[in-house]
């Protein structure tokens, strides 16, 4: 599991550099965002359950069949497998937010995940709706919460959809 610096300095020890200006530069804006990060990550401590539920409840406003007789969240026990999904994604987020760096996503929660989900029948689509959904209420609250750029949020939830929206080759 890698942060910033901890890359950072791998590729740069890789080739035998010193850090220069660009090492940094890139150095400078983690730490003059770091504070926000930690601040970030407190809000989300503090409203876990919330943005879970209620990110939940919007998705299955937008997509009702998910819910219905035959739909992948229908019986309790896989609306709450949902949610479960849901709080996974928004815990590794916040770690990987603070990291500065999405290894901990692809180690921890990406790995074969599309497989799992495809042999499940879980459906992808509407799973990224849910996660970029989550996004924008943590953006929203963060901007409540008096962080100007709370623009650092959107790259691990983004990295999380890309990576499971991939295609096959
Ligand atoms: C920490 C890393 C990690 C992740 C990410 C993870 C996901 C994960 N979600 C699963 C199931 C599931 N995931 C969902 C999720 C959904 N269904 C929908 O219709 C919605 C679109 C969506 C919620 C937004 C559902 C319903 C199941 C149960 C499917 C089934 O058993 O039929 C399963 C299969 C095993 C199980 O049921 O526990 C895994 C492994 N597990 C992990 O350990």
């Amino acid at each position: 599991m890698r942060d910033a610096v901890t890359s950072l300095i791998r590729n740069y020890d890789a080739t035998g550099r010193y850090l220069d200006r660009d090492a940094v530069d890139t150095l400078k804006a983690y730490f003059d965002s770091g504070m926000a990060r930690v601040q970030a990550a407190n809000v989300v401590n503090a409203n876990a359950a919330s943005i879970v539920k209620q990110a939940a409840l919007t998705l299955f406003e937008q997509v009702p069949e998910l819910i219905r007789p035959g739909g992948n969240a229908y019986t309790t026990r896989r609306y709450a497998a949902c949610l479960r999904d849901m709080d996974y994604y928004l815990r590794y987020a916040t770690y990987a937010m603070v990291a500065g760096n999405t290894d901990v996503l692809d180690e921890r929660v990406l790995q074969g995940l599309r497989e799992t989900y495809n042999s499940l029948g879980v459906p992808i689509a509407p799973t990224v709706v849910g996660i970029q959904i989550m996004k924008e209420m943590l953006k929203a609250q963060l901007a409540e919460a008096g962080i100007s750029d709370p623009s650092f949020v959107d790259q691990p939830f983004d990295h999380i959809t890309a990576e499971l929206s991939e295609q096959d080759v």
